[in-house]
């Protein structure tokens, strides 16, 4: 009894707790005292429907045992999502917690302020290490936005061999990315963690992004593996003028060299379209050779092949899907290799980890890839959290969230004050068992990048329950609406419908109600001398050859 006291009493006098605080605080065993670690993965462009835990066919074909761990450890969250389905706007609203409008990224290839508030700094700021390995592109570099140890990607990042920038310079680092990021976070938990401070660690992986290159240890994984063809693969954009104007078709706009691999004829490894040859260039000749040679087969049978237009364009879903997953791969292997090392120093019970990506992607459906419409499969992103203790295991939480909350829950956790500047709210919230009734019922979105990369029309909307509305404006100015019960494709829009007359308003009126909350107005904020037009001249010439690809 009195050793009891006399231990709690000398933790009392180690952590310099205040009087007022000694009963509950000597109450809990030290581990529970500390503050949270917090791991943040995230990877770019990783669609819901390609993670096992989401319960989805693709996910059964391609499973991703090691982020499904993180929904066994604690929670799943069935109806996650972005507030913009781009890059660089997400992971600024990631580390803002606000709208695209407000933290002024709007568009991929602005400039992101550094110096403006983010959580990372904050948590630094409070007593955390604090670490980013991986893809950063909001600029050149973290540089002056606070995060104390990093190492980026280039930009867009490559797959192999890619060019790292660090605050000491920038060199080419041979090796696969996903596995390059994933040395460098593990090797700075190594040294950085089991102290009394607390740490952020944040892993951005370049992978699935286009261009799609698996390692070489998973080039043949899910080669020759069929995967079911969406039902609208082929769909034909009828009453969705600004569907039917993208350019990010699997079997129109895809490059055949440079994104599905094929050859120009059976026997040769010459490349089709590839009008971007750094990717493949800057291989090793064995990388090269070993990469491309588990291709060969394929290809060679592709070309001997003498398919229909059809047949042609259902090869072609399938090879990316084999391109697209066996990038996924390694980023699994990764998620496992930090749970892994989470679980062997106990740190486990002490850390918050979250999975998630920058937004979701379309494989297939409508005839897609790529992102930016707000219809589900790009507006969606999944969202895994872990908190062994806090979180219950197996948790399905059903309530929606957006990348606005991400700050604030970290803030919550690492208890300090959520700000004003914060659109979001913590997840916190969630944890307990039920939906709070004021609890957000409706998702804004808001997408700019027009003119500009696969033309998708700026536009903005709400989904509210089973309903979604959405407003394209520019060129194409039209209205949509669809009742996702009835049509989870997306297929009949129904804003004519009279039947719908009355639900439209309702949704018409949340929608100004929202833009009014979240200090929404029309038009793009384009705060930089690279406006929306410069970008997409800039962006077609690039498509066209007519100069070297900058990447944004
Ligand atoms: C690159 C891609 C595009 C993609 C943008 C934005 N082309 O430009 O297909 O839409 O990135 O992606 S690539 O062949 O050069 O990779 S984002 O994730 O950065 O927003
Ligand atoms: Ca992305």
């Amino acid at each position: 009894m009195i050793g009891r006291t006399l231990a709690a009493c000398l933790a009392l006098v180690l952590t310099g707790l205040a009087p007022g605080t000694a009963a509950s605080a000597a109450a809990q065993p030290a581990a529970e005292r500390k503050r949270p670690n917090i791991i943040y993965i995230m990877s770019d462009d990783h669609a819901q429907t390609a993670i096992s835990a989401y319960g989805t066919e693709i996910g059964r074909l391609a499973p991703t045992p090691n982020i499904d761990r993180i929904a066994k450890n604690g929670a799943l969250f069935l109806n996650s999502y972005v507030t913009n389905s781009l890059c660089g706007p997400s992971r600024a609203t990631m580390l803002t917690g606000q709208f695209s409008h407000m933290h002024g990224f709007t568009q991929n290839g602005q400039r992101y302020d550094n110096s403006q508030w983010n959580w990372v700094r904050a948590l630094g700021r409070s007593g955390y290490r604090t670490a980013l390995f991986g893809k950063w592109h909001l600029n050149y570099s973290p540089e002056g936005a606070g995060i104390g140890d990093w190492a980026v990607l280039d930009d867009q990042g490559k797959y192999y061999n890619p060019d790292i920038i660090t605050p000491g310079g920038r060199s080419v680092v041979e090796g696969y990315a996903t596995d390059i990021v994933t040395d460098r976070s593990i090797a700075w938990l190594e040294a950085n963690a089991g102290s009394d401070q607390p740490f952020a660690l944040l892993i951005h992986h370049k992978a699935p992004h286009r261009n799609f290159m698996p390692a070489i240890r998973h080039v043949q994984k899910y080669l020759g593996k069929e995967f079911p063809v969406p039902t609208n693969y082929f769909d034909h954009y009828d009453g969705r003028p600004a569907a039917a104007a993208q350019e990010m078709n699997i079997y129109r706009d895809m490059y055949e060299g440079h994104d599905l691999k094929m050859t120009l004829e059976e026997g040769t490894d010459e490349l089709r379209f590839n009008p971007w040859t750094d990717d493949f260039k800057r291989m090793t000749p064995q990388q090269r050779a070993a990469y491309f040679g588990a291709l060969q087969d394929s290809n060679d049978a592709m070309n001997a092949a003498n398919m229909t237009e059809r047949e042609m364009a259902i090869w072609k879903y399938q090879r990316y899907m084999s391109e697209y997953l066996g990038t996924v791969a390694a980023v699994d292997d990764s998620v496992g290799r930090v749970l892994d090392w989470l679980e062997a120093t106990g740190e486990a019970d002490n850390t918050i980890l979250v999975y998630t990506s920058d937004q979701g992607f379309y494989l297939g459906e409508h005839g897609w890839f790529d992102k930016r419409f707000m219809y589900e499969e790009s507006m969606r992103t999944p969202f895994l959290m872990q908190y062994p203790g806090h979180i219950a295991a197996g948790s399905r939480i059903e309530a929606p969230i957006q990348n606005v909350d991400y700050a604030p829950t970290f803030l919550d956790y690492a208890g300090l004050p959520v700000r004003d500047s914060i659109q979001g709210r913590s997840l916190r919230a969630l944890f307990g068992g039920s939906i709070p009734d004021e609890w957000r019922k409706d998702i804004y979105y808001h997408y700019y990048e027009y003119p500009g990369f696969h033309s998708v029309r700026a536009h903005y909307g709400v989904k509210s329950g089973r309903y979604k509305l959405m407003r394209f404006y520019g060129d194409i100015d039209a209205w949509e609406f669809y009742d996702l019960e009835s049509d989870p494709g997306e297929m009949h829009n129904r804003i004519d419908d009279p039947k719908m007359q009355r639900t439209i308003a309702r949704l018409k009126a949340t929608l100004v109600d929202l833009r009014r909350q979240y200090h929404d107005s029309d038009g793009p904020a384009v705060t930089d001398p690279l406006t929306a037009s410069a970008k997409g001249k800039r962006d077609a010439q690039a498509a066209a050859g007519l100069e070297s690809h900058a990447h944004h």
